[in-house]
């Protein structure tokens, strides 16, 4: 028995040699607004619309057919609303399965979800940043609620709830020390990501969760899908978000983590939580161009579907 089980040891070191390299198959920015789900109108979502934000969810039906010529293994997300300040952490359970409440929005979203996770990309993710020196954690707590900035992404980008998930925490680095310290962390943090997706031999389909410009209403129409009162807050919030917009269809990847700092303090940019940043770096900074799908305001947030098809970009 002893010579059988090492000689099949062998075999699969020898395949593990030849085992295909992991790679990131897609980039996206995929905004999270519960109204979203909420105009959507899905079975797990107890609220019922009218609809609303049609430009958006059209936008996002696009992505979808996009990405349905796409094969890939896991999602791979980082949601500003899972705010860990100490450290990045990674859902380290099998399954999540319970319902999520907004809490700035009970009334649109109310969402029972049952989400697998990969738990052993997660770990090579979390393994690959320690041993490159940052602070990390595998959350293990049976008793987790996953954040509705994660949910509603993955919902939209994949409604059929078919691919396991790795979910990644906002170390919230801007509050707690500054927009360039933030994105220094989340360099490297995508570095990392990048590097364990390698090792790991799965094609990953990579979610910065986040909207643009993120100054908002602070009263809600009645009914909340009244797109006649729909906008952008301010034509400074338009200008930016316009720029950012414009710099990914370049392809001019670096400009935009220059000019971050400043996106984020000026235009209250919800790319404070560092997904955009650290999507940027796990792609090696592409000059090849993002493709927009969708342009438009949540009450009052700016919001882009963007697309980096990298798997047509090739090794070099
Ligand atoms: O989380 C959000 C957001 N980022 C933008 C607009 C409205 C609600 O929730
Ligand atoms: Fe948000």
């Amino acid at each position: 028995m002893k010579g059988k089980w090492s000689r099949c040891i062998e075999d699969a070191e020898a395949l593990g040699t030849y085992m295909a390299k992991g790679s990131i198959v897609a980039g996206c920015l995929a905004p999270h607004p519960p109204h979203l789900v909420y105009a959507d109108n899905p079975p797990q979502n107890e609220p019922k619309s009218e609809g609303g934000w049609e430009q958006l969810r059209w936008g996002y039906e696009r992505l979808r057919e996009s990405l349905s010529k796409v094969d890939y293994d896991v999602i791979v997300i980082l949601s500003p609303h899972w705010q860990t300040y100490v450290g990045t952490h990674f859902i380290g359970l099998p399954q999540c399965t319970s319902k999520s409440v907004d809490p700035v929005f009970p009334n649109l979203f109310r969402f029972d979800y049952d989400i697998e996770i990969d738990v052993e990309l997660a770990r090579a993710i979390h393994d690959q940043a320690k041993s490159d020196g940052m602070s990390v954690k595998m959350m293990e707590n049976p008793d987790f609620r996953v954040d509705y900035g994660t949910i509603v992404s993955c919902h939209m980008l994949r409604p059929e709830w078919d691919k396991p998930i790795v979910s990644i925490s906002s170390n919230r680095g801007m509050d707690y020390y500054s927009p360039e310290v933030m994105q220094e962390m989340m360099l490297e943090l995508g570095r990392a990501t990048s590097k364990a997706i390698e090792a790991s031999g799965k094609r990953c389909l990579l979610v910065a969760s986040n909207s643009l410009s993120h100054r908002h209403f602070t009263t809600e129409t009645n009914p909340p899908e009244d797109m006649s009162k729909e906008h952008i807050t301010s034509h400074a919030m338009h200008l930016w978000d316009m720029r950012m917009i414009e710099l990914m269809r370049a392809g001019k990847s670096q400009q935009i983590l220059d000019e971050m700092p400043e996106f984020c303090e000026q235009a209250i940019s919800e790319s404070d939580g560092g997904a955009f940043s650290w999507i940027l770096s796990a792609m090696g900074v592409p000059e090849e161009p993002a493709i927009l799908h969708g342009y438009g305001t949540i009450i009052g947030t700016g919001n882009a579907i963007m697309e980096w098809p990298c798997h047509e970009w090739g090794d070099e």
